[in-house]
């Protein structure tokens, strides 16, 4: 599939709340990277940098009343749906005020109201979980859909083909959406795949699968719209896989040595943030100004993220056992 967007006019406001949630997922993390070398942030912190034309341009096409699961490069997913900033830098912080009450970190982001039900660790884990969730949806007569990202590297681990067995079996309403990033860790996929093509997974069980090569934005939403329009009418698993490209290292502690430079260079040619600007200003020339405008608003989002982490109060030790299990 090419890059170019379908001959198609969108609103202008649109494309700029689009254009804004997608320098807030950069943005975010640039910030979340520096704090963490300044060793304000511990444990793990895995950055979605690069990939953001596909969860955005998947949740942008979900109804407020759809449910999203994710891996746990996750916060990029957690701002596309509309999770706060500062909730999810005091996450990173540890903070009681963090969107998991800092109990959960960096791959443990949830937002019940939002409808977001994680960040997961474990990959290919949550692959049930988002079955389970269509499940509800089916169950109860709610016309919701499910959307669960994974990464490719969970295509060959045993709970994704459970998870992805129930729903072709029970016709769930769900959509698996494998962000092919060429790597799992440092393992490229030829490695541990026979082909380069993650949807071919679908075949198996069988429900339908697609593999989507875009990295613009405008794109990504448009095939989605009608992927989850035909779930919600005809409800069936679908798996969509995104070719897509991490320009940072697996997690912070990854210098990435298992790649070249160039081929990142390379990559970052059609880097999902230019092409839509690109887009929004050959649809509307004057938009440059009020790109401008969105620049400046996002620096005082992020900044105020940051301030509100760094004065949240870590969480108190008397509630250490509050939410646990027994
Ligand atoms: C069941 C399990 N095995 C191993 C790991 C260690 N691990 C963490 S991330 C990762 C790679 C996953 O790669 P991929 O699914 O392609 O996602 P990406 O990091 O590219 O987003 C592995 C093996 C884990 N978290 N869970």
């Amino acid at each position: 599939m090419s890059t170019k967007t379908k001959q198609k006019t969108y609103e202008e406001k649109w494309l700029l709340d689009l254009y804004r949630k997608m320098l807030l997922m950069r943005r975010f993390e640039e910030e979340a990277a520096r704090a963490y070398t300044e060793r304000k942030i511990g444990g793990f912190l895995h950055l979605y940098i690069g990939q953001e034309a596909v969860g955005l341009g998947v949740i942008s096409a979900l109804e407020d009343k759809d449910y999203v699961v994710a891996a746990y490069r996750d916060h990029g997913h957690f701002l596309a749906r509309g999770g706060s900033a500062k909730a999810a830098m005091a996450e990173l912080y540890g903070k009681e005020t963090g969107c998991s009450k800092g109990r959960g970190g960096s791959m443990h982001f949830f937002d019940a109201e939002k409808h977001f039900l994680g960040g997961y660790g474990i990959v290919g884990a949550h692959a049930p979980i988002a079955a389970g969730a269509a499940f509800a949806a089916k169950y109860r007569g709610e016309n919701f859909v499910t959307v669960c990202f994974l990464g490719e590297g969970s295509v060959s681990i045993g709970p994704f083909h459970e998870g992805l067995c129930l729903a072709a079996l029970w016709k769930l309403p769900v959509i698996f959406i494998v962000e092919n990033n060429q790597y799992s860790m440092g393992t490229p996929i030829h490695r541990s795949l026979v082909t380069p093509n993650a949807a071919v997974r679908a075949d198996g069980y069988p429900m339908k699968g697609l593999t989507v090569e875009s990295d613009n934005v405008i794109e990504c939403h448009e095939i989605m719209k009608d992927i989850i329009s035909d779930v919600r009418k005809n409800p069936a698993p679908v798996l969509v896989e995104f070719k897509t490209y991490r320009y940072r290292g697996h997690s912070m502690a990854d210098p990435a040595k298992y790649r070249s430079k160039e081929e990142v260079e390379n990559r970052k040619q059609t880097d999902p943030l230019i092409l839509l600007k690109a887009d929004i200003l050959k649809l509307y020339k004057s938009a440059e100004s009020k790109l401008v405008l969105i620049h400046e608003e996002i620096e005082k989002e992020v900044a105020e993220s940051v301030a509100f982490a760094e004065n949240s109060a870590e969480p108190n030790l008397s509630t250490v056992e509050d939410n646990t299990y027994v």
